[in-house]
């Protein structure tokens, strides 16, 4: 078929070609490429992908964007854009689309808040008054693409002798965990007996690594007076590291992160949001299969903060300067994760508007649901690396 853009003018016969044209005469680009003739070439001309794109642009922008439609164009014919090398990445990170966090932690310390906090969603029930996790439970719900599952254990032994079991349930069910948060009271002054247990039960079922995975989320940290903060907080994560250290023989254990929050304010006694802080530890600790999947699950909640001063925005993760810098060096050291990146920032470059297409463009048609979690997942990353 034939693309006219002007009396005298030949219709083009190469992508290229159809890009001079697009520059020379915007305005009849525009209206071809409403109007789903350009689609229509390219199908035409056998570039399926871009037609595909293409659709997907005049489909989903009311004012369609000619610019961002000749950067799709440029970028597939441009010989740095590793077009096979996007599309291996792509196939990659949808393999990762789910996302499992083990909670540890007596029977009321906040386990369930502290997940609903973190993922701005009730995904757990909370309790006021009564215990609510009688048995071991697998919650599961879907952000932004991604299959989140929070593996939920009552208090290991509580007397009812069930603790082999609920982790053999884990290790068969779950698998592969992304990511344990060990949580406890900071207003508490001893580890208690049931915790020492569960220390010892997830050491010798998961094995001593499961720690490199692993946070202490210290809760409540509002019932702690502010002169007193600092010091409660340093004496309990020491106490708790060394405890840990002491039931696994191994060194790492001592530099766990801790982490103190309150699921019922915004900030830690010390006035410091404490969500943002969460997130870049629980970042540093996932799994590298969890890293993309947790970026995709947070990405519309990441509120990079320029100023110290709290945003006040109950749903939003506020991420200060240093935590960016922090999440930026965890993101490069992670080397796997590192090389899949840098060819899509490259390919995107910064264009937060151009993911859309981009990704449409470039995710093979077997993974078209995947498209949501792969979208998140990249917007997550410009944000944090612009
Ligand atoms: N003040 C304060 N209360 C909290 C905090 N976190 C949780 N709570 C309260 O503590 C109670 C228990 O919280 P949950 O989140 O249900 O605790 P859990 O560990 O999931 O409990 P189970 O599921 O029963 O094992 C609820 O009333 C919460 O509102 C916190 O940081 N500060
Ligand atoms: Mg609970």
């Amino acid at each position: 078929m034939d693309l006219i853009f002007a009396d005298n003018v030949e219709s083009p016969r190469s992508v290229e070609k159809m890009i001079g044209l697009c520059e020379q005469y915007p305005g009849r680009a525009k209206a071809l490429l409403c109007s789903g003739e350009i689609t229509d070439w390219l199908a035409s001309i056998h570039e399926a992908d871009l037609a595909e794109s293409t659709k997907h642009l005049t489909r989903s922008y009311a004012e369609h964007n000619l610019n961002e439609f000749i950067s799709i164009c440029k970028s597939s014919l441009s010989p740095q854009s590793p077009r096979l090398d996007i599309r291996q990445i792509f196939e990659k990170l949808a393999k990762q689309s789910t996302l499992t966090f083990l909670l540890l932690g007596r029977t009321g310390v906040g386990k369930s808040s502290t997940v609903n906090s973190f993922l701005g969603k009730d995904v757990c029930p909370v309790g006021d008054f009564e215990v609510t996790t009688q048995t071991f439970q697998v919650f599961e719900t879907k952000i932004n693409g991604v299959d989140c599952r929070i593996c939920d254990t009552p208090g290991f032994a509580d007397g009812t002798n069930k603790e082999s079991q609920y982790l053999e349930i884990i290790r068969r069910e779950v698998g592969r965990v992304d990511c344990v948060w060990f949580v406890t009271n900071l207003a508490e002054s001893r580890i208690r007996s049931d915790e020492i247990e569960t220390i010892r039960l997830i050491t010798s079922f998961f094995g001593k690594n499961i720690w490199e995975k692993s946070l202490i989320v210290l809760t409540h940290a509002d019932w702690v007076n502010s002169q007193n903060y600092q010091h409660t907080l340093q004496e309990r994560s020491r106490l708790l590291r060394e405890r840990i250290y002491k039931e696994t023989s191994t060194e790492s254990a001592l530099s766990i992160p801790t982490i103190a929050i309150s699921n019922k304010k915004e900030t830690t006694p010390d006035g410091d949001l404490w969500l943002g802080e969460l997130f870049t530890h629980t970042l540093t600790r996932i799994s590298n299969s969890g890293t993309f999947p947790l970026l995709a699950v947070t990405s519309d909640r990441l509120k990079i903060q320029n100023s110290p001063l709290p945003l006040n925005r109950q749903h939003n993760i506020p991420i200060n300067q240093g935590q960016k810098r922090q999440i930026k060096q965890t993101l490069e050291n992670k080397s796997d994760f590192a090389d899949s990146i840098k060819p899509i920032l490259k390919t995107v470059d910064g264009a937060l508007d151009t993911i859309e297409p981009m990704v449409s463009f470039f995710t093979p048609p077997q993974l078209k649901p995947l498209i949501p979690m792969i979208k998140s997942g990249i917007k997550a990353i410009i944000s944090l690396f612009n």
